[in-house]
């Protein structure tokens, strides 16, 4: 390839991605209530806990919570919006925190503090001509509607989620083109107290739960579509899947529709949010485990008419799968179960590094849906150790990211997938989702913040800093 061929195409939307509850902190400041994401400790009990199977309706001592200050992007987000200038960003992916604009979730009116903060935020972001991009609910629910209604087990929620979103469409239609309804909204099947608010009791029917409440995800995102397209028509909706292609261990028949399978499940809800209705294996698929959806009057045609107009997706690492009950002893994976694929190196915290991957998995969803595309998290999760002055030279990040850009580069260049644009995760350090510390960074800024708590939260550009620079300005010319 020339350097011409080499490039990314003009307008191409490089940049990175936060979630408020990993990066804001002041999590009871200005009128927030609290919500299910800070009250979910780090340490031991929090898988229990964001899978609903410990029940917890609020803080207590014998718990750490490294998100309640996280790194204070609240009252600190002028200095890193400027960073991200710096590095030339085009977009900026964050996330509302839901209960600083309804407190409780149940409220009529909404909080105004908590409307003028992510104005704010945006008019940084305007001011450098970064296009935010925004997340309505990123693993957040108010907990007052945990305890009173069951989170997303409960229809209201619907009513609830489409309130938000009209306030934040009609106060920000100037200055937000970009949104996604729900942050990898499959999560809910593998996660669901940090993807719906959902605990659950002993003898629960947990399938029947889980899906009932992704159908009630899902009704609730294309009613917000509809909402959105009456606001503003010129708005951009994107759904948002955690994806990852699934490969067969090995190339017998049964394995190969075994992979084909684990991956339905999770394309099952990008087939109702873009083609507009249950796709028929699902349909059969619910029958069979028993599984009784309760539809109403009038949801079907919501999900037929208010489809997304692009695919997002976060993609860290591809997945192996075996249809022998036996193999499958062996998983690894703290949150998608995978067998260890022998052909791939794996991070720190076992996610198996595959560039190639992505352009599979970009292929994939393309070919399936016919939409652009926009990968909007994409990273690696390390340590990170400052040598004697705080300088960070994390080559091996460089290394995963230009890999995983260069396998982009070929699927949006060589194979013709449009894509609109890519923002790496936790572009500053932040709090991590699945171990809710600070020891996994994924940044191109330091913060200084240790798994304690300690530190002065100084931002430090690290040596990928300059690297995604570089990147930027020539429009992926370097890679
Ligand atoms: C995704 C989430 C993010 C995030 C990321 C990395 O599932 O959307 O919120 O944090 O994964 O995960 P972790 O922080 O656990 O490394």
């Amino acid at each position: 390839m020339n350097k011409q061929q080499n490039t990314f195409p003009e307008g191409f939307l490089w940049g990175g991605a936060l979630a408020a509850n990993q990066c804001e902190g002041a999590y009871l400041e200005g009128g927030k209530g609290l919500s299910t994401v800070d009250v979910i400790p780090s340490g031991k009990d929090r898988f229990p806990v964001m899978s609903g199977e410990m029940v917890v309706n609020t803080c207590d001592e014998n718990h750490q919570y490294p998100s309640h200050e996280a790194i204070d992007f609240y009252h600190r987000y002028e200095e890193d919006i400027a960073l991200f200038a710096e590095m030339g960003f085009k977009t900026l992916r964050i996330s509302i925190s839901w209960t600083r604009i309804f407190p409780k979730g149940d409220e009529t009116m909404p909080n105004e503090a908590g409307l003028a903060f992510y104005d704010r935020v945006f008019d940084a972001c305007i001011k450098y001509k970064i296009e935010p991009l925004v997340t309505i609910a990123h693993f957040d629910v108010p907990m007052h509607l945990v305890q009173t209604i069951g989170g997303w087990r409960s229809r209201e929620m619907v009513d609830h989620y489409v309130k938000l979103s009209e306030v934040l469409f009609n106060r920000y239609k100037d200055k937000v083109k970009y949104w996604l309804t729900f942050n990898e909204i499959n999560m809910i099947l593998h996660l669901p107290f940090i993807g719906g608010g959902i605990r659950f009791e002993s003898g629960e029917n947990v399938e029947q739960i889980k899906y009932q409440a992704a159908h009630h995800q899902l009704v609730a995102s294309a009613a917000a579509t509809a909402a959105a397209k009456r606001i503003n028509p010129a708005f951009q909706i994107g759904c948002m899947l955690a994806a990852g292609n699934t490969y067969a261990n090995t190339c017998a028949p049964e394995d190969v529709f075994e992979a084909m399978c684990k991956d339905r499940e999770n394309y099952f809800f990008i087939d109702v949010q873009s083609r507009g209705a249950y796709p028929q294996y699902a349909l059969n698929q619910l029958k069979q485990k028993g599984i009784k959806l309760t539809m109403l009057e009038g949801d079907e045609e919501m999900l037929k008419v208010h489809t997304v107009d692009f695919i997002s997706f976060s993609y860290y690492a591809s997945r192996l799968t075996s249809a022998d009950p036996a193999v499958m002893t062996q998983t690894e994976g703290n949150v998608f179960s995978s067998l260890k694929n022998p052909y791939l190196k794996a991070s720190e915290w076992g996610w198996q590094i595959d560039p190639l991957g992505l352009r599979i998995t970009m292929n994939a969803l393309y070919d399936r849906y016919q939409k652009p595309l926009f990968i909007v998290e994409n990273g690696l999760g390390a340590v990170d150790t400052p040598d004697e002055n705080g300088f960070v030279s994390d080559d091996y990040r460089i290394a995963y990211l230009s890999e995983h850009m260069k396998a982009m580069r070929d699927a949006i260049l060589v194979d013709g997938v449009p894509t609109l644009g890519y923002t790496s995760w936790g572009c500053i350090d932040i709090v991590s989702a699945s171990t809710g510390e600070m020891k996994k960074r994924y940044g191109y800024i330091y913060v200084d913040k240790d798994n304690t708590g300690a530190g002065s939260l100084k931002r430090t550009p690290k040596k990928s800093f300059n690297w995604y620079k570089e990147v930027i300005s020539s429009n992926g010319g370097i890679l």
